[in-house]
């Protein structure tokens, strides 16, 4: 019974892994960089997008909003006048706590893709299961936050291995919390050696031209190897 559900799994990721590489031929031949922004629910992902979207030096930027409800992160975007789709995962979907590549897929005719250089896909809040879905992208960046305290690279390690650039937001809470940004960087370090990680906070405006400029060389750079 155990092997069974185990199989089952496979055939979905499989599956999946499909899609992903028809999402990512789609993304290529229209030259196309896509980023896949993901953490736990309210870690800072849309704020971090708002902070520098409008001022990508001539990168063209568009954005796939994704979350069980709501287009509240999308009408965010969108009032930059950048070009956003929503994807929820409530209703046809089945309330999915993940974007998987079939859901991607679906938005594409609705993407603006000959008119945008790079993709920022923001995940659905979760450490989970985001990880495990592949969904076309070339760059898998995550926010974790200060206020998660400093165990979730040890307690959440797919997620923080899955990612290239890890941005640790809200530092301007340090002060306020039992915070210890050396053990999280420790344990960061434990789960995945050396992973680039910028320390940031979306409401100072601190690590933000960083996080800008990564943005600018994701829309140039070769996919990640663990995209
Ligand atoms: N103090 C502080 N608050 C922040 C910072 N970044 C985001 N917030 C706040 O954290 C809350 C959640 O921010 P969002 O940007 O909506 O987080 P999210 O990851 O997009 O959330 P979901 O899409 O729901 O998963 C909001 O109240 C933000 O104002 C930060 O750097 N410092
Ligand atoms: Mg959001």
């Amino acid at each position: 019974m155990h092997r069974r559900y185990v199989k089952v799994l496979e055939d979905v990721l499989d599956a999946n892994s499909t899609i992903a590489a028809a999402n990512r031929e789609d993304f290529e031949r229209a030259s196309v960089k896509v980023v896949n922004l993901m953490s736990a629910p309210g870690a800072g992902k849309t704020s971090l997008l708002e902070r520098v979207l409008a001022r990508l030096d001539g990168v063209r930027v568009g954005v796939l909003e994704g979350d069980v409800q709501t287009a509240l992160d999308a009408d965010r975007i969108a009032s930059l006048h950048v070009p956003v789709v929503q994807i929820n995962t409530e209703p046809r979907f089945g309330g999915e706590c993940h974007l998987d590549a079939n859901m991607v897929r679906s938005a594409i005719p609705a993407l603006p893709l000959d008119e945008i250089d790079l993709l920022v896909i923001e995940n659905v809040g979760n450490l989970v299961c985001p990880a495990e879905f592949r969904l076309g992208e070339h760059h898998r960046v995550m926010v974790a936050s200060v206020a998660e305290g400093e165990d979730k690279p040890l307690k959440y390690p797919l997620m923080f291995r899955a990612c290239e650039l890890v941005l640790v937001n809200k530092i301007d809470l340090l002060p306020h919390l039992d915070f210890d940004l050396e053990r999280f960087l420790g344990n960061l370090d434990a789960v995945h050696p050396g992973v680039d990680r910028l320390l940031v906070s979306a409401k100072t405006g601190e690590g933000l031209e960083a996080w800008r400029d990564w943005l600018v060389a994701a829309a140039v750079r070769e996919a990640s190897r663990v995209a």
